[in-house]
């Protein structure tokens, strides 16, 4: 008999189509956990919560330009260090406008695959890892990549975000 899997969720199936169109070879898994916050899906992965990929929008004060910043869990961002790199200082939208600018709600924002297309950076320290994962479009699914290929997928700037 074979095993076969639940069809992904809409906005699960949204990321793995909007890997496949960026030639990304992923595989969104639906986890049995919650894995809305970095913690949690640190601990439904079996991973240190820093392999944790956190998909953060931010918007340039100045500008209203909208920023992805890919941010591994143990790191917070230093808002004023950023700022230097992006030249201007940032804003953080609401809950509603993260979902206008992704199309995806908070706690399952992955890290392509946006409704409007999104300046990306990525947290250096995430290189450090061989695997880290990602948020797939909903509060339960992820995927694991090499971050190298992740980073070159969505012509991330690397950073220091610290
Ligand atoms: N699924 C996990 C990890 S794979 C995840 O999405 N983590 S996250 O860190 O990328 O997403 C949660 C982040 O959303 C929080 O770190 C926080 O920065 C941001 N956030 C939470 N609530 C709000 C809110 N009301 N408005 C704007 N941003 C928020």
């Amino acid at each position: 008999m074979t095993e076969r899997s639940a069809p992904l969720e809409p906005s699960a199936a949204r990321v793995q189509e909007a890997a496949r169109g960026l030639g990304l070879a992923i595989a969104v898994r639906d986890m049995p956990a919650s894995t809305r916050t970095a913690e949690e899906a640190a601990a439904a992965c079996g991973v240190g919560v820093g392999q944790i990929v956190k998909s953060l929008v931010f918007t340039g004060a100045q500008s209203g330009r909208p920023y992805l910043l890919l941010v591994s869990g143990k790191n917070r961002v230093n808002e004023k260090g950023v700022a230097a790199h992006l030249g201007e200082t940032l804003a953080r939208p609401d809950a509603a406008a993260v979902r206008a600018l992704t199309g995806f709600a908070i706690g399952g924002i992955p890290p392509f695959g946006h409704a409007t297309p999104l300046a990306t950076y990525m947290d250096e320290e995430l290189l450090s890892f061989d695997i880290v994962w990602a948020a797939a479009g909903t509060p339960r699914a992820v995927f694991c990549v090499d971050p190298k290929t992740l980073c070159a997928a969505v012509k991330a700037t690397v950073i220091g975000v610290t």
